[in-house]
């Protein structure tokens, strides 16, 4: 049996977890490997909705593990939040969240300063979350964080969050006008968290290594998508972690030889939530459309999603540097009603013709868009759970975006609630 990573495939809100719950079927252990409370990952049960965004979704499987590796940045108070909320739904997360004892902590000032920077910047704001995502990654690579493990033991968390404000005090307080930290308050409030988040902290690592060794299944839950990679996606206009799968195994601090399979998601048509350049986004009737049919309003900020047709070029580029397996497509049947469908199969770039999506900011900016017009199917898919009951031209369309992309079609999801998917073999 495999382990799978789960991707996002373009900028985030493929629906990511409606395919690592589709998948958590089958596996023992669900593992968060980056990103933090800048997720919202939602998921619909019987008639229950669900939305997540620091603990995977697989806690809803009473008997699965559900893991929190180093890579993530986790924000205890809003952990807290996420378990007490699952104990007012019944679900009991003690003995099977784990969460690991070197990952970063998220603090107030993080989002403090999230959203002072994006305010100064103006014009120029990413976009965040306002989540303190940014700062707090920025702390960890400038070697002045806070971890897990240090919200334990006072001799660890003192010098920790002393060096921290020193650094806060001198430099960003003045740069971005943002209240002093008092280091004496956050290691008091931030002992007392550490309290309560103790009986799940743990060598994650180690766990896993175990895991891996007894035959057991796992799958890694990716947060955001490709394109938003610090790396890979539109820097700046990007999230601070590495979205790609190879941060699966960094990440949750295990070999690159545990992960067998990269599932791609993708979904049917593009959204990006959040600023930088997006080449196939619709500023028209037909993205205020697929806006409304697909539900595209952020699930962490509620923001709009921007909309715009499917984008080869865009997952051609997450196949390429995720290694893609397969690729899951999500929410087809949002495109059930429409006449036609537009595919764009590569752009036009200073007289060249682009099939990879650029690494260069301005050149994605003045990539135009090479479109195929293809037939809608006009009719209800939600009910199909087997490839051929899908109608030919939903497949002709599946069909040729697997063909752009270079990979073949593991799933699809035609609707929000576990059972309406269909696997293919
Ligand atoms: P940040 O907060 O520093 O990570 O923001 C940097 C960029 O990354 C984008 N980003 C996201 N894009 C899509 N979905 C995300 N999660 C939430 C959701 C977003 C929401 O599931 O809908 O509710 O608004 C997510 N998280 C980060 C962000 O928009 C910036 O472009
Ligand atoms: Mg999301």
């Amino acid at each position: 049996m495999a382990n799978r990573v789960v991707i996002g495939s373009q900028w985030g809100d493929e629906g990511k977890a409606k395919v690592v719950d589709f998948l958590t079927l089958d596996a023992d252990y669900i593992v968060r490997f980056q990103g933090g409370a800048n997720a919202g990952h939602t998921v619909e049960v019987g008639d229950k909705k669900f939305v997540f965004h620091l603990i995977p979704s697989g806690i809803m499987h009473p008997d699965k593990i559900c893991v929190i590796g180093n890579g993530v940045v986790l924000d205890p108070i809003q952990t807290l939040n996420e378990i007490a909320d699952l104990h007012t739904k019944g679900i009991n997360p003690e003995g099977r969240l784990f969460i690991a004892n070197n990952a970063h902590v998220v603090l107030p000032y993080h989002s403090t300063l999230d959203r002072a920077k994006e305010k100064k910047a103006g014009k120029a704001a990413i976009g965040t979350t306002g989540r303190g995502i940014g700062p707090c990654y920025s702390d960890k690579v400038n070697r002045i964080g806070v971890r897990v493990g240090d919200l334990m033991d006072e001799r660890e968390l003192r010098p920790r969050v002393e060096a921290m404000a020193k650094v806060h005090n001198e430099e960003f307080k003045v740069m971005y006008d943002v209240p002093e930290i008092d280091p004496e308050v956050v290691i008091k409030d931030y002992l007392e968290l550490g309290q309560k988040i103790k009986p799940f902290v743990a060598d994650v690592s180690e766990m896993l290594y175990k895991a891996v060794k007894e035959g057991k299944r796992l799958v890694f839950e990716g947060a955001q998508g490709t394109i938003l990679d610090v790396d890979q996606g539109t820097y700046p206009f990007v999230t601070s972690s590495n979205t790609v799968a190879g941060y699966a195994s960094c990440g949750a601090g295990i070999g690159p030889t545990a992960i067998d399979q990269v599932v791609g998601v993708v979904k049917a048509y593009t959204t990006r939530v959040g600023n930088g350049p997006f080449p196939t986004e619709l500023l028209d009737e037909t993205g205020d459309t697929l806006r409304k049919i697909g539900n595209e309003y952020g699930a962490t900020t509620g923001r709009n999603r921007r909309c715009g047709w499917f984008d080869a070029p865009v997952v051609r580029k997450a196949a390429v540097v995720n290694g893609l397996t397969h690729l899951a497509i999500t929410k087809l049947d949002v495109l059930d009603t429409f006449d036609t469908i537009k595919i764009c199969t590569h752009y036009e770039c200073d007289g060249e013709k682009i099939e990879n999506f650029p690494n260069q900011l301005s050149k994605v900016g003045r990539c135009v868009p090479v479109y195929e017009e293809m037939p809608g199917w006009k009719c209800d898919t939600t009910k199909c759970r087997k490839l051929e009951e899908l109608p030919a031209n939903a497949r002709k369309y599946l069909e040729r975006m697997a063909e752009l992309v270079g990979v073949k079609i593991g799933m699809i999801s035609i609707g929000a609630k576990r059972d309406q998917s269909i696997v293919v073999d």
